[in-house]
């Protein structure tokens, strides 16, 4: 330890101390789907918490995203079970955060690939898991795993839920499995479910509540935005440094705290596009917006108005920060369009 702590003088006394801590638990992330809206920010703040080395970036893409070229990254395809299997093992990999997937509008048009990418990679890693291979896994799931007969306001932890797109129905039947390894084979699996996510460093990839990042974009460059959704369409969201905090705070929880092994609701903010772009107007008085609803229109009218997150707040001390105020002052002086 002290060899550690010695060694990589370049390096401030918190970084070393946590360089030792890492070394301690022999602690080591694999992100998978690391290139997307949610990887890049979370492997930024694993390895702020636990070191550069502590995390390795993994995409299909083969090239490593500029924002996490800081630390180590590989190209692997989770459909290759062999291939990530024999990569997590020959590595002595300890926890896996799952986020490969194609997401509600992109599962739509292509629903038979949506199934097999959404489920058989989280098969792989159960099963890795079960096998003693990993300590931990995090699963992220999605608001989408409700649908039109799920009470809409304050949906409950425990309700009704009938989804009716490819993405929810498959968000659902993982939830439904990571419980099972949970009780039957004593995984240590972790999941939230997702509301709409916003954030500017990353584009998103193909979802329903996108709309809600693009706005920002075209708020300040031309100035007008053409919305996909109908102006009084509510949906729950969430800015990613609230996601991302509940995501590191949720998987370095106690494991006896841990007592849903489905998936947490997990509140941020809600609001509708029409007092999303009244907000944006207090800072851009001439931004303008027109609504075209298009299919994605379907897919949010089956999705909750807004999230009870009380047993997050319960179990694992889960508390936003973020209102739709804050989050769009955040976003217009960071977005670069
Ligand atoms: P994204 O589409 O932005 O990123 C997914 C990443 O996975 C991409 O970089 C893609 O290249 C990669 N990928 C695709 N196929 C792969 C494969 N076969 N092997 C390895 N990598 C592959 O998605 P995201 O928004 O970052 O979402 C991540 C997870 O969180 C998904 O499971 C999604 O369902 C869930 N989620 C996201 C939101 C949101 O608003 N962003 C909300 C709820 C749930
Ligand atoms: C999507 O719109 O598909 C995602 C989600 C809420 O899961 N943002």
């Amino acid at each position: 330890m002290l060899k550690i702590y010695l060694r990589y003088t370049h390096l401030d006394k918190k970084e070393r101390l946590n360089l030792c801590q890492i070394y301690i638990h022999m602690k080591k992330v694999l992100v998978i789907g690391a290139g997307g809206q949610i990887g890049t920010e979370l492997v930024l703040e694993l390895r702020k918490r636990f070191g550069n080395q502590s995390t390795i970036a993994s995409d299909i893409k083969d090239e490593c995203p500029k924002l996490l070229t800081e630390g180590p990254f590989v190209q692997l395809d989770i459909m290759d079970k062999e291939g990530v299997r024999k990569f997590i093992i020959d590595q002595n990999v300890t926890e896996v955060y799952l986020l490969a997937a194609l997401l509600s509008a992109t599962a739509e048009k292509n629903p038979d690939f949506a199934w097999k990418l959404n489920m058989e990679g989280l098969f792989t890693i159960l099963d890795l898991a079960k096998e003693g291979y990993l300590k931990k896994i995090f699963w992220p799931s999605s608001i989408a795993v409700f649908g039109p007969t799920t009470p809409r306001e304050r949906t409950p932890q425990y309700t009704i839920m009938e989804p009716t797109t490819v993405y929810g129905i498959s968000k659902q039947a993982g939830e439904r499995w990571c419980e099972y390894y949970a009780n039957k084979h004593g995984v240590d699996i972790r999941s939230i479910r997702y509301p709409g996510l916003i954030s500017y460093t990353s584009a998103p990839g193909g979802g329903t509540t996108d709309y809600a990042v693009d706005i920002f974009y075209k708020a300040k460059n031309p100035g007008h935005f053409e919305c996909f959704l109908k102006e009084d369409t509510r949906l729950p969201m969430m800015y990613m440094d609230d996601a991302i905090r509940a995501t590191v705070d949720l998987m370095e929880a106690p494991a006896e705290n841990i007592k849903i092994r489905s998936s947490y609701n997990l509140s941020g903010c809600d609001f509708t596009p029409a007092e999303l772009a009244s907000e944006i107007k207090k800072h851009i008085p001439t931004f303008s917006i027109v609504y075209k609803p298009d299919f994605r229109q379907a897919i949010a009218d089956s999705w909750p108005d807004s999230i009870d997150d009380s047993h997050a707040q319960q179990d694992w001390g889960w508390k936003t920060n973020f209102d739709t105020e804050k989050m769009v002052s955040e976003m217009l002086e960071n977005v670069v369009a």
